[in-house]
């Protein structure tokens, strides 16, 4: 009964999975879906541009934050910069050096860094699924942890993900390992499994309860990590990260960087 059932949602998975792919797919005839592009770069900073989520906006423009030429919400670029065009293809002004570039978050604490990554594109796989791994204790054979597919779980040595309270779902979830990589110096440490998570909803506008941290989609990163202090640090996103039309992610008009406390 329960093979049958996770059939029927395979069946029912890939049929959506493919109706989503055609959809989804690059058709440079019409221009969709063709460009994939980090849109915002978010840190928690002890200055914060929004005391709701501690989060700075490091990388982008934000309505209602530092997009200067909003009529509805008029904003003053704070000192060694002006409202200008960011170099890269934003569509609003933004507060920038004379260079074109943001200015980057100069005060990120050293432990519980969090990098708030928002993307204009549903991304592809950067999750997976646990396996079911009770017949071995619980114990999962080193390769055999994780399924890429939430419903396909032939990876798994047991053929199934863990659905523990049987409703044909995953019951855990990871990020893909690898997904980024942060540089300070010497010192560079790329993410795990556990380090944060993907979270598809979410918009262009921030929350009245999440401020910031309403924007998405997102990679949510949480490496457990401490830096090293007072350091110029970068964040380098894998090729692993790539939209859910399968489109390369394009290079950021700047680095994506910040200072540590
Ligand atoms: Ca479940």
């Amino acid at each position: 009964m329960r093979r049958i059932s996770i059939g029927l949602f395979s069946l029912v998975s890939s049929v959506l999975f493919t109706a989503c792919s055609i959809t989804e797919q690059c058709d440079p005839e019409r221009g969709t879906h063709c460009s994939f592009d980090v849109e915002q770069l978010l840190i928690n900073d002890v200055q914060p541009d929004d005391p709701l989520s501690g989060l700075k906006i490091d990388y982008g423009v934000v309505p209602g934050f530092n997009e200067c030429d909003d009529p509805a919400s008029p904003y003053t670029c704070p000192p060694g910069t002006s409202c200008s065009t960011p170099a890269g293809s934003f569509a609003s002004k933004g507060c920038v050096d004379s260079a074109g570039r943001f200015p980057t978050a100069r005060s990120v604490p050293t432990t519980g860094v969090v990098l708030h990554v928002v993307f204009d594109s549903l991304l592809g796989k950067v999750t997976q699924y646990a396996c079911d791994c009770t017949a071995t204790g619980g114990v999962c054979a080193a390769g055999h942890e994780f399924s890429l597919d939430p419903f396909v779980c032939t990876s798994c040595e047991s053929g199934a993900c863990l659905d523990a309270n049987h409703d044909g779902l995953p019951d855990s979830f990871a990020l893909v390992a690898g997904l980024a990589t942060i540089r300070c110096g010497d010192f560079a440490y790329t993410t795990l499994e556990t380090d944060g998570e993907y979270v598809p909803g979410g918009n262009q506008f921030p929350g009245a309860q999440t401020g910031l941290a309403g924007l998405g989609p997102a990679l949510v990163l949480r490496p457990a990590v401490t830096l090293p202090e007072n350091s110029d640090c970068t964040l380098e996103l894998s090729d692993k990260v790539r939209s859910k039309a399968d489109v390369a992610l394009s290079k950021p008009s700047q680095p994506l960087a910040f200072h540590t406390r």
